[in-house]
């Protein structure tokens, strides 16, 4: 069997090929501390509904990726009960009544097992789908990620999940630098500030898309449909990236 022909996105800044067995979705930090009314983010006083809007169009993009075969992986920032992987500079970081393990409305605070750290039950990871552990804002650093992409012969990673300025940046740019092609679904992001969501989206496909493309989900859906079957081959033959 040979490579498939590449699906295209209609994307910025130009379109964006890709295939299924070559490509992966990942959903970064879809967790209830962040999303839900209730949770971390919201005693924050941020509003959970900016990101709340991409439970629905993420949940369409989940199913036909599952539906056609495409590696899914899932990732949820947090850290071990000792905190023993947070650095101090990240654990003193604001309000001291709000710190990384602190009792919060759904447990501690960004740590694993809790609560507040799992994943909203709309975008629950599936049986056999890779949940990332992941004590930084990208989701490379500090875990397996890269190893996983490479043994699968993983190349591109069509990016969801929030916060937009945050965890999917910094992923973006780590999947950048590692040699992985990038695009962003824009409102399967959210960012609880709506300046942020539109400068964050912008800087990723300027200057030629510096660190990737940026498509709206219909576009993504739309040549995933066009696809029939996962060509096993191409992830053999694909040239591997670095992890
Ligand atoms: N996942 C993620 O983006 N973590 C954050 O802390 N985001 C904020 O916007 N604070």
């Amino acid at each position: 069997m040979g490579v498939p022909h590449p699906l295209v996105a209609y994307a910025a800044p130009y379109p964006f090929s890709f295939d299924l067995a070559t490509t992966a979705l990942v959903l970064i930090d879809m967790q209830r501390d962040f999303l839900e009314p209730g949770g971390f983010g919201a005693s924050l006083g941020n509003d959970v509904d900016e990101l709340r809007r991409t439970i629905a169009p993420l949940r369409a993009v989940l199913d036909a990726c599952r539906a056609a075969g495409m590696t899914v992986v899932h990732t949820r920032e947090g850290h071990l009960p000792d905190l023993s992987d947070c650095p101090p500079s990240k654990l003193l970081r604001g309000s001291p009544s709000l710190r990384i393990g602190d009792p919060g409305p759904k447990g501690r605070i960004l740590v694993r097992g809790e609560e507040g750290h799992d994943i909203i039950e709309e975008l629950y990871p599936a049986a056999g789908e890779t949940v990332i552990d992941k004590p930084g804002k990208g989701a490379f650093y500090a875990t397996g990620l890269g190893d996983l992409l490479a043994a699968r012969g993983i190349r591109r990673l069509v990016v969801t999940g929030v916060t937009t300025e945050v965890c999917v940046h910094t992923t973006v740019r780590e999947a950048n630098d590692r040699g992985y092609e990038c695009l962003v679904l824009s409102d399967c992001v959210g960012s609880y500030f709506p300046e942020f969501q539109r400068a964050g989206l912008e800087m990723i496909s300027a200057q030629g898309g510096i660190f990737g493309w940026t498509a709206e989900s219909a576009a993504f859906l739309r040549a995933l449909a066009t696809a029939a079957t996962v060509s096993p081959d191409s992830a053999e033959t694909a040239a591997r990236p670095a992890s």
